[in-house]
């Protein structure tokens, strides 16, 4: 049986540590094995119980240490080392023949998308089964050019990593209704979100919309909260559609 690999994405404290704890406690519920990665060498804390940890080889603290750097530059080299470990991932990983493997990922968005070890990671593990849950971070999402530049960013990550992403809205518990739906209707009708953005009379924004646009960016925003559980369900419907929903990978990506 082939694992099904999650990476857990999204910009700082977007809610990744948080709702891979949840998605953890979802499948623990519905008796799914799974596998739970902590691949963030900054964590001070981290609210699962992780089967495989990043810190158990190295800290962010052990880095700045040993290099003699700050907590920017650990971050990068954290994330590049990464790289080297792989093969013990892989081996450690395989050994659980878990189902799910839920990864949660660094802090800041772009050590995972951007740097070239989490391509290595990912092709390693198995690019064929893996896909991106993407947080949409909810006050930045609630401005029609905040939501556009967290689409932008999203779309950025599937040209560096190359696998199907979810999109999701994290800590929906901490909008409104009214600004909830205003949100996933950006999503699903785009329209929605070039008569919002026109308001705010910003050129550039305009021409970046009509790209995405024109490049199938848009996706319907899966609404979700770690704290009360709603939507989780949602996000594992949105993966089993991807791997088991008969559709072409290649169509997803285009
Ligand atoms: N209200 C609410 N708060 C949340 C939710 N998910 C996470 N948070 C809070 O948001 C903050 C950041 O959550 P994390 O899960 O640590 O975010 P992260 O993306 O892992 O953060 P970094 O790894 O530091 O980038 C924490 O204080 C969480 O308690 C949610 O669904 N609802
Ligand atoms: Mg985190």
């Amino acid at each position: 049986m082939d694992q099904v690999f999650i990476y857990v994405t999204g910009t700082a404290g977007s809610g990744k540590t948080y709702l891979t704890k949840a998605l953890a406690e979802w499948f623990d519920l519905k008796k799914l094995d799974h596998y739970v990665v902590n691949l963030d060498p900054g964590a001070d804390f981290v609210p699962y119980s992780a089967d495989l940890d990043v810190r158990e080889w190295f800290t962010l603290e052990d880095i700045m240490n040993r290099y003699n750097v700050g907590p920017n530059g650990a971050q990068i080299i954290g994330a590049d080392l990464v790289s080297t470990l792989v093969d013990d991932i892989k081996e450690e990983i395989e050994l659980s023949s878990s189902e799910y493997v839920i990864i949660d990922t660094p802090g800041q968005l772009e050590l995972f998308t951007l740097r070239e070890s989490s391509r290595i990671l990912i092709n390693a593990l198995n690019p064929e089964r893996s896909v991106m849950v993407y947080l949409f971070d909810p006050v930045v999402s609630k401005t029609p050019s905040g939501f556009l530049s967290i689409l932008f960013m999203a779309s950025s990550a599937i040209f560096r990593l190359e696998i199907p992403q979810v999109l999701a809205l994290s800590k929906a518990d901490i909008l409104t209704e009214g600004e909830l739906e205003r949100v996933v209707e950006w999503s699903q009708d785009p329209e929605s979100l070039y008569d919002s953005l026109n308001l705010e009379r910003k050129t550039l924004n305009l021409e970046l919309f009509l790209m995405l646009r024109e490049a199938g960016f848009f996706r319907p925003l899966i609404p979700v909260s770690a704290v009360t559980g709603y939507g989780i369900e949602d996000i594992y419907d949105a993966i089993q559609e991807i791997f088991y929903g008969g559709d072409d990978l290649e169509r997803i990506l285009f």
